[in-house]
């Protein structure tokens, strides 16, 4: 194995995913849920700090108010995923509030603050004269954007918000707590979320298919369901301990009278699709979008502003010596 093979096989790969939606949506549980399912690296040099809200659901503590996410928050893992190492960062984030437009703005901006800033950090490193090499890639790379089950399809609200964010980075639509509704309510939910994107233009990422790309056709096939799916439906599973009746094995999920849902079952919900889209499928071409279409757009912005600022400076100038030169 040649010194660059082998440095490749080593090579970290870091990718940061963040969740945003109105309050009590199920944020934090799918946080929760994805966290429980990763495959942590033994390895890593220092224990990361983890929030303790990966290991209390909102569903065991009494007071509402207590679990809410109050502040926006994130936490690294080194993880495995098919062979490949990742340091994963995933963000949470509060949920917006539905009855106060102002304040919904402010925090949509804050959300979107917290993405800029991270263009800013690449930014600073880019224009450094002599540049980290291990300096770590803090983007965004993907926004999962929770839709509450309770409506028929993307509010004014939820369409202002896209819109948004839409223009900063790579935006998923998820639909939480999926099992709130049957089949024929969830099929019907997800034809309207599809058609208000459509209707209102929003460019949420929407799976591209490379035609000069020689994907293999388990590959191309995977690429289709998963697209297919769009929104994804997540169920987070409740705190009881389940065991499957027949196997006897663990299961994370939801036991009703009826029967009981398992949270990673594709019959179920879509989360085993979206974790492989997120953490395997897709995720070089979240990564490669975020940089080149994603942070371009937003260097550019930044650098017109600059040139802007600088040429009315000029003229403030010399407006200034025109008037000094009058007295
Ligand atoms: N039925 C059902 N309840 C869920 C599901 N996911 C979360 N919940 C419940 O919904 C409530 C809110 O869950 P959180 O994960 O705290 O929601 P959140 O979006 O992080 O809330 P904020 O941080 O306040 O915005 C809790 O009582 C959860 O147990 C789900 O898939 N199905
Ligand atoms: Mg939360």
């Amino acid at each position: 194995m040649s010194p660059r093979s082998r440095r490749r096989k080593h090579a970290v790969s870091q990718l940061n995913l963040m969740v945003v939606g109105f309050r009590s949506l199920g944020k934090t549980s799918f946080i929760r849920m994805l966290f429980e399912t990763l495959a942590i690296r033994k390895n890593s040099k220092e224990e990361p700090e983890l929030p303790a809200s990966l290991f209390q659901s909102a569903e065991s503590v009494r007071d509402a108010e207590e679990a809410r996410t109050k502040e926006l928050y994130s936490f690294t893992l080194d993880i495995e995923e098919e062979g490949e190492k990742i340091s994963l960062t995933l963000v949470d984030s509060p949920g917006f509030v539905k009855d106060n437009e102002l304040r919904l703005d402010v925090q949509v901006t804050e959300a979107l603050r917290y993405i800029e800033a991270q263009f800013d950090h690449t930014l600073a490193e880019e224009t450094k004269v002599k540049r980290n090499p291990k300096a770590q890639d803090s983007q965004i790379h993907a926004c999962l954007y929770f839709i509450d089950n309770a409506n028929n399809g993307l509010t004014e609200k939820d369409i202002r918000i896209l819109k948004r964010l839409t223009a900063r980075v790579n935006v998923i639509p998820v639909i939480a707590k999926a099992d709130l509704l049957t089949n024929t309510q969830l099929a019907n939910l997800k034809q309207a979320i599809k058609k208000d994107l459509k209707t209102h233009e929003i460019p949420v990422f929407d799976f591209p298919v490379d035609e000069d790309d020689e994907v293999e056709p388990e590959m191309a096939a995977e690429i289709a369901n998963a697209q297919s799916q769009v929104p994804f439906s997540v169920i987070a599973p409740e705190d009881a301990a389940i065991t499957d009746p027949n196997t006897g094995d663990r299961i994370r999920g939801r036991q009703y009278a009826w029967g009981i849902i398992d949270c990673l079952n594709p019959k179920h919900c879509d989360f085993v699709v979206l974790r492989n889209v997120l953490l395997s499928s897709h995720r070089k071409l979240f990564k490669d979008i975020t940089l080149e279409v994603f942070y371009e757009q937003y260097r550019t912005e930044r650098l017109m502003a600059r040139k802007a600022s600088k040429m009315i400076t000029k003229e403030q100038k010399k407006k200034l010596m025109e008037d000094l030169s009058e007295i």
